[in-house]
């Protein structure tokens, strides 16, 4: 079993990627199958295999501790890496080829939290890899742009698995598309359009930030996908199929 986490922040378009891989590891012969790890999601574009809103009711929460909607939120995830048995014996039972993980909204789970990390560290699995989602909507500007690396390269050092970036919502950006792609691939080209936009103490800030960490490095190949349109998605398995098989790719 190859396991993969969909990761990134609230709207960021988890739920719909994650039916959309689905779809193509099925349509491609593959057994996948879909543990829905949200505990305060309403309704899903796809039916989950297992759900740990069988285990951690945001409700019972909420009346039991007196909790208000965001305290019991994070209460919630925080009862996730509790679950772990239950939820590791139904995926040992369904034993598919590709668990696909849909996680929730709050990005603290993954970027500040100790639950995350650890269901993402001990669930088990022959082989896995995590998705993270840059929001395309998000990216308004190069500044916006450096703030969402810096919370992928968070999440990244934390779980310590093979990491695809991915840049959603393509569809809705237009002409946006290519900066944020150059801005991704070539690190002159992001300080330049920082320059244009931040004062110098803001610059110098960002631009030492971007060498120490070497953003260009971090954040070439993301890859632009529309869960729409479907654009992109082709590109994704390939880079998913690197990740996590090591080259070998879904056979038709
Ligand atoms: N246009 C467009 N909308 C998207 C895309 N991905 C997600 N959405 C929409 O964005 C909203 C949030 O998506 P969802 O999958 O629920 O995000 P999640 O909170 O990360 O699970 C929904 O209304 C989706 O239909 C995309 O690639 N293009
Ligand atoms: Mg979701």
């Amino acid at each position: 079993m190859k396991t993969i986490f969909v990761t990134g922040t609230a709207g960021s378009g988890k739920s719909l990627l994650t039916s959309k891989i689905y779809e193509y590891y099925t349509r491609n012969g593959a057994f996948a199958a879909v543990l829905n790890l949200d505990p305060g999601v309403d309704s899903l574009p796809y039916t989950c295999d297992i759900d740990v809103r069988d285990y951690v009711d945001i409700v019972s929460i909420m009346h039991q501790y007196d909790l208000g909607p965001n305290g019991s939120l994070i209460m919630a995830n925080d009862l996730i890496a509790s679950k772990i048995d239950e939820l590791q014996n139904e995926v040992d039972r369904t034993n598919p080829d590709y668990l696909l993980v849909d996680t929730p909204g709050q990005i603290e789970l993954f970027a500040y939290r100790t639950s995350g990390p650890f269901f993402i560290q001990n669930l088990r699995s022959e082989e896995k890899a995590n998705i993270f989602l840059f929001d395309g909507s998000l990216i308004t500007s190069p500044v916006n742009f450096v703030s969402l690396s810096l919370l992928a390269t968070s999440i990244k050092l934390r779980l310590d698995v093979p990491t695809v970036n991915v840049l959603t919502k393509s569809d809705l950006i237009g002409e946006k598309l290519k900066d944020v792609l150059s801005w991704s691939s070539n690190l002159r080209t992001l300080e330049e359009a920082i320059a244009k936009e931040a004062d110098g103490e803001t610059y110098s800030l960002i631009t030492n930030v971007l060498r120490g960490l070497n953003l260009s490095g971090f954040a070439q190949g993301l890859i632009p996908i529309s869960n729409v349109t479907g654009e992109g998605i082709v590109n994704l398995e390939i880079a998913l199929s690197r990740a996590i098989n090591l080259g070998e790719e879904v056979e038709d």
